[in-house]
């Protein structure tokens, strides 16, 4: 009893330390993580009952329950095909699969489903370095566990982004069943409008994995993946997006070769590769679409503008600062080759010490296999934006950053500071502070219409 007693009293003292030192105490610039409104943190902790249940099954084509294989569901139901509409309605789309446990499973379900529908193994993807997140890569979930030949695009270092010539000739060189854009570091807006037809041609599907960008998306902020040709967009409910942590699918019933691979998606997704749908998160997943309808133009805003402004400072004193020609980034996310102060796994390192979290990242010149010491950081401002951050703000975080990155003053100091600075932001914006506030919201905007 007594290692039992040890390890549990260590499991809820690091539990309660942990939301005091990330969510009090430091400066969160990692580019994966969103903050929660407190509306959305309210309707997380009421839905304890539903954490406990069950509810596997079929969906239909319109992202709908269509049979669930347990009793009960009365009100699961509803739950599940309101979460589902709120999100077509928000991204304008008529599909959507809100079953996913994360970005990574929505990724799986869809490179499996169309994998199935085409019967072709092969896929077509940005190069690791180049931004592309793991699962889509031969090295993670696409390679390793599905089995998929993964060929790359061509990246253009210069322009930070997809060589769209080149990557036609790959593309109908390689015949592949599937091609993914989107990416983990993005910066710029992909050419899905110049890849479609070319995709379209040799009998592949478009997926365009958005799981950094999506509250950008709904915000108007970023490119609108379905609107330019993508037939899937896959993401996380968590970053951009200011919802509870999980994955979604959003695509368009339009035709035949639509609903083939739609049916095969959904298969991938139940019984392939999830049982229960974790419930819990679903009404999370509709406060946030909610929020986004609401304030999302204006955060989104303000988060790349914050993101722009962090870029030009820090190129401004003498950091190289990826893409300064095209005004550093049109995301939430900046990229830094901070080689010259010793690489990007000192700076994460040193900057952690002083309260400021971010990592480390590959850049697109690096060696893949290279990610234990890659050349860059990449800092995100989706979290800072929402606690209120703005430009001025922006600009003395950076100047904190600096004095630890170029070794003005050490970490243990510039936390002082870090501690300090943070006190101002003890709220979160763009948001609903009660489910209540929420209700009244669209009471009052139902009145007026
Ligand atoms: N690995 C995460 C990221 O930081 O981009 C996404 O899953």
């Amino acid at each position: 009893m007594e290692d039992f007693a040890n390890l549990f009293t260590q499991l809820i003292e690091a539990s309660y330390a942990h939301e005091q030192y990330r969510d009090i105490e430091c400066i969160n610039l990692i580019a994966s993580e969103g903050i929660k409104s407190p509306a959305v943190k309210e309707i997380m902790r009421l839905c304890m009952d539903l954490e406990c249940r069950y509810s596997e099954g079929d969906n239909d084509l319109q992202g709908h329950v269509k049979e669930r294989h347990y009793q009960g569901q009365k009100y699961i139901t509803i739950i599940e095909n309101c979460a589902a509409d709120l999100v077509k309605l928000l991204f304008k789309c008529n599909w959507t699969d809100v079953r996913l446990v994360s970005g990574t499973h929505a990724n799986l379900a869809t490179f499996k489903g169309l994998s199935m529908a085409t019967k072709n193994r092969k896929m077509v993807v940005a190069p690791l370095s180049c931004g592309a997140h793991i699962s889509h890569d031969y090295t993670g979930l696409a390679g390793q566990v599905l089995s998929l030949e993964i060929i790359n695009l061509a990246y253009d270092i210069n322009e930070l982004n997809i060589d769209v010539d080149k990557s036609i000739d790959i593309i109908k060189a390689a015949r592949p069943g599937i091609v993914t854009l989107g990416a983990s570091l993005f910066l710029f807006p992909h050419p899905v409008k110049e890849l479609k037809e070319v995709t379209e041609e040799v009998g592949a599907y478009l997926v365009y994995d958005a799981a950094h960008v999506l509250g950008l998306i709904a915000g108007g902020e970023f490119q609108d993946p379905l609107k330019e040709g993508a037939d899937f967009v896959t993401a996380s409910t968590h970053k951009t997006f200011p919802g509870p942590q999980g994955g979604l699918i959003l695509g368009n019933l339009t035709d035949e070769r639509m609903e083939k691979a739609i049916k095969a998606v959904q298969r991938a997704v139940f019984p392939l590769s999830a049982s229960n749908v974790h419930l819990a998160r679903l009404p999370a997943v509709g406060v946030a679409a909610l929020e986004l309808k609401v304030f999302g133009r204006e955060l989104a805003k303000q988060t790349v503008r914050n993101a722009q402004t962090a870029g030009e400072y820090l190129y401004e004193h003498g950091l190289k600062v990826l893409g300064a020609d095209k005004g550093f980034t049109r995301s939430h996310q900046i990229a830094v080759d901070v080689r010259a102060f010793g690489g990007g796994k000192r700076v994460a390192k040193d900057l952690e010490e002083a309260n400021i979290i971010l990592n480390k990242n590959l850049l697109p010149y690096d060696d893949q296999d290279n990610r234990d010491n890659p050349s860059g950081i990449r800092i995100g401002f989706q979290d800072v934006t929402r606690r209120g951050f703005k430009e001025s703000d922006i600009k003395y975080l950076c100047d904190l950053m600096l004095d630890v990155i170029t070794y003005r003053r050490k970490p243990q100091e510039v936390k002082k500071d870090v501690l300090e600075f943070k006190k101002q932001f003890n709220k979160v914006e763009y948001g609903f502070n009660s489910i209540k506030e929420a209700l009244e919201y669209v009471e009052r905007e139902l009145k007026n219409s």
